[in-house]
C-alpha cells in the first residue's frame, strides 16, 4: 500500500525521485493535460450547468480523483514515487526546505516573478509552460507576497471541528466543512495557500506549479482527518440536487467514478500519520 509522506520527512533520494518523475512526465508531454483539465473545471456560482471541481461539494472527491490519476502517472515512470503532502500549518515560511533548490525551488524574482532556482526554473530548460494564462512561458511565484500568513494549526482545527460536510446552496456561499476548507467562507484554508504562493498558483492553471500537488495532497489529508473525527457524518448531498454532484452521481471528466467510490482513501493509499 502506497504511503503518502510529509514532504519535510522525505529523504534526498525520495525528493529526487519525485522531481525526476515530474520532469519526465513533462518531457513526455503527459503533464500539461493536467493543467488544462484543472482549468476547465474552474466555475463561478452562477455559471450554467454542473459545478464539479470547485465551489461545490465534489471539490474534495474531484481533486482526490485528479491527484490519484497524477500519482499513477508518476508511478508509471517510477513505481516507488508517491505524492508527498505539504503541511503548511507547520512549514510556514519561504525558507522551508520545501522551497530548496533540491526540491521545488524558491520564490520568483522581484522584476517579473520568474522562479530562478531549482528544477522548475525556466533556465533549467525542463520546465516551459505551454498551457498558460499569457505569453510568458516561465513559472512564476511570489511567496507570501499577496497574503502575509499561511493558515495556522488552530485555524485548520477550527474547520476540522465543523460537523456538517456541506450545505445548500452547495456553492461558495455554503456553511459547512467543505466550503470553509475550500476557503470561500471563514478562516480560508485552501484558497489562501494558492494566493500565498502566488504566480500561477493563484490562477486556474495552478498545476503548472508542482507545489499544487503537495498543497492538494494536504487538503486531501485534511478531508481524511475530518472523516475520522466525524464518523457519523458523510458526503452531502445524497440525491436529486440540480447542478451538483450527488453522492452517487458520476463526475466529469471521468464519468466512471462517483463521490461514493472515493470516500475511503485507504483503498488507494494511506497517510504516514496512520489514516
Ligand atoms: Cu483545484
Amino acid at each position: 500500500m502506497a504511503v503518502r509522506k510529509n514532504q519535510a520527512t522525505l529523504t534526498a533520494k525520495e525528493k529526487r525521485d519525485f522531481v525526476d518523475a515530474v520532469l519526465e512526465l513533462k518531457r513526455l508531454g503527459r503533464y500539461d493535460s493536467f493543467v488544462s483539465t484543472h482549468n476547465t473545471f474552474i466555475v463561478s456560482d452562477t455559471d450554467n450547468g454542473e459545478r464539479t471541481g470547485h465551489r461545490s461539494p465534489s471539490f474534495l472527491p474531484w481533486h482526490r480523483r485528479f491527484l490519484l490519476q497524477f500519482e499513477q502517472e508518476l508511478q508509471s515512470i517510477n513505481p516507488a514515487v508517491n505524492l508527498p503532502y505539504w503541511d503548511w500549518t507547520a512549514d510556514r515560511t519561504a525558507n522551508s526546505s520545501l522551497w530548496g533548490a533540491d526540491f521545488l525551488g524558491g520564490t520568483g524574482r522581484s522584476s517579473d516573478g520568474q522562479v530562478t532556482t531549482g528544477p522548475f526554473a525556466f533556465s533549467s530548460g525542463k520546465w516551459a509552460l505551454t498551457v498558460r494564462p499569457d505569453s510568458r512561458s516561465y513559472l512564476r511565484r511570489n511567496l507570501g507576497g499577496a497574503v502575509a500568513a499561511l493558515p495556522t494549526k488552530a485555524e485548520a482545527d477550527s474547520v476540522l471541528a465543523m460537523a456538517t460536510y456541506d450545505a445548500a446552496p452547495w456553492n461558495s456561499s455554503s456553511d459547512g466543512f467543505r466550503n470553509n476548507l475550500e476557503g470561500w467562507r471563514g478562516v480560508n484554508l485552501h484558497n489562501r495557500v494558492h494566493v500565498w504562493i502566488g504566480g500561477h498558483m493563484a490562477t486556474g492553471m495552478s498545476p503548472n506549479d508542482p507545489a499544487f500537488w503537495l498543497h492538494h495532497c494536504f487538503i486531501d489529508k485534511l478531508w481524511a482527518e475530518w472523516q475520522s473525527r466525524h464518523p457519523g457524518q458523510g458526503y452531502l448531498p445524497t440525491g436529486n440536487t440540480p447542478d451538483v454532484v450527488d453522492l452517487n452521481d458520476t463526475m466529469k471528466p471521468w464519468n466512471n467514478v462517483t463521490p461514493a467510490d472515493l470516500l475511503d482513501h485507504t483503498k488507494f493509499y494511506t497517510y504516514d500519520t496512520g489514516f
